[in-house]
This record gives structure tokens, C-alpha cells and sequence, in this order.
């Protein structure tokens, strides 16, 4: 069996560097963005369109959506939404479409845009993500949201254990693939140890989101595979 090739951009900054035409895109943004999106997938939302600045958000919520909005870790006033994943789970948002507008994670999924196929990547949904890229075996590229250009250590967390769980079958030749994965190899016993030092947690927990933190770096709870096409996300179905 031919292996298939494994890529990490570890900023949106380096994503220049890539060739994304034929590749399956994994976009992840562990606090919080694409936890949230999951989280709220898997609770049945319908679909989410995510979109780059807070007037278009606006706009979105004129026509009647559901909308999300964040800065800084903070909600912006006048939205329906904050961007803790526990937001998600309320009943009422079932079968709705939500427009959505974060720092990071909805500009990384827009900046991705010319990829074959894109999908929302968390450890939520490792497992599942997983399967999926197996399944279609395009080149894969994990593209981390980082923190306003900058490299995180969650995201590579991320990055790293999704190489690690499918190593068997990937053929990872590239440096930021292969320290993503050594990285997630020395601490995967206790991610929250290194994640609390990170420079995002520490931002989260002086805004008091501590359990959001948690939740987010917990495995597989969910099976969905959310994928953006056509400018929304929705589940995917292979
Ligand atoms: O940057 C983002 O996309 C957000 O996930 C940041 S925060 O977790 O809401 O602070």
C-alpha cells in the first residue's frame, strides 16, 4: 500500500508555501474555534458558515442567522454566541445555521479555501478525522490556526497526534510534521501540563475560560467530521 503524504503548516502565515489543489486540508484551532465547531456538529447544528470580519457577521444576522462572534477570546457584544464549545450544546440551536467570526480559526478555514476537500479538526474528533483522511488518502495538509500569525503549541498538539494515531499509513518527510509528532510523543501522557504554559491558555484563564480548556483537550467524544464546501460547513458524508 502506498503511504500517504502528511504535511503541517504551522502557521496561516506559511500556508504561501503550499500547494493545496489536490490535498485533503485538516483546519484546527483547539482553543476554541474548531472545538466549538464540532462540539456544535455533533450537537446537531445544521450547518455553519464562517466568515472573516464582524461586519459581515452583522449581515449574516440581518438575514435572520444565529451569529458568533469573538476577539481577543472575548465575545463581541450585540451576537447571540460566545466561543466556548459549551455554548454549543443548547438544544435550541438544532438544526439552525450559525454564522461564525473568530481571531483565528475562521480566518485559517477561509485562508484554506482552494484545498480539494477541508475538514474541522479537534482532539474531540481525532479519531474520526482520521478515518475520514484514510478514507479518501489525498495528500494531507494539517493547517494550524495559531495566534494572529503566530505558531501555537496546541494546534501542533493537534497536528501531532493525528500524525502519531495514523503513522502507520502516512509518509511524514517534512520537519514540522516530524516535531509536531515528537512534540505530541513526549507529552502526550499530560497535554494540560504543556498546554497551561501556553501563551493562549494563559489568555483564556485570565478570562476566567478554564473549563473550556479541558473539555477541549479531551479525546474522541464525538465521531462527526465536519467538512466546509460551498462556503458552509456541514457533516460530511463519504
Ligand atoms: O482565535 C480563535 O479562532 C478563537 O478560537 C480564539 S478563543 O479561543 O475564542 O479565544
Amino acid at each position: 500500500m502506498q503511504k500517504i503524504e502528511f504535511e503541517v503548516c504551522l502557521t496561516p502565515e506559511l500556508l504561501h508555501l503550499h500547494n493545496l489543489e489536490h490535498k485533503s486540508v485538516v483546519v484546527v484551532d483547539i482553543l476554541r474555534a474548531t472545538s466549538c465547531m464540532v462540539t456544535a456538529m455533533a450537537h446537531g447544528v445544521a450547518g455553519i458558515v464562517p466568515v472573516q470580519s464582524l461586519d459581515e457577521c452583522r449581515e449574516y444576522q440581518n438575514k435572520g442567522y444565529i451569529c458568533a462572534a469573538e476577539r481577543d477570546g472575548k465575545k463581541i457584544e450585540g451576537f447571540e454566541l460566545d466561543n466556548s464549545p459549551f455554548s454549543y450544546m443548547d438544544s435550541s440551536l438544532r438544526g439552525k445555521t450559525i454564522a461564525v467570526t473568530t481571531t483565528n480559526g475562521t480566518q485559517a478555514i477561509l485562508k484554506s479555501k482552494k484545498a480539494k476537500n477541508i475538514f474541522i479538526g479537534s482532539f474531540l474528533n481525532l479519531k474520526a478525522i482520521s478515518q475520514q483522511l484514510l478514507e479518501i488518502s489525498n495528500p494531507i495538509l494539517v493547517v494550524c490556526s495559531g495566534w494572529k500569525g503566530n505558531f501555537n503549541i496546541e494546534d501542533t498538539l493537534f497536528a501531532g497526534a493525528l500524525s502519531y494515531d495514523m503513522s502507520q499509513y502516512i509518509d511524514l518527510q517534512q520537519d514540522a510534521g516530524i516535531i509536531a509528532e515528537q512534540m505530541y510523543k513526549l507529552h502526550s501522557a499530560n497535554l494540560q501540563t504543556l498546554v497551561q504554559q501556553s501563551s493562549h491558555c494563559k489568555r483564556l484563564s485570565k478570562l476566567n475560560i478554564v473549563k473550556d480548556i479541558e473539555y477541549c483537550l479531551s479525546f474522541d467524544r464525538y465521531q462527526v467530521v465536519p467538512e466546509y464546501k460551498e462556503s458552509i460547513i456541514k457533516l460530511s458524508h463519504v
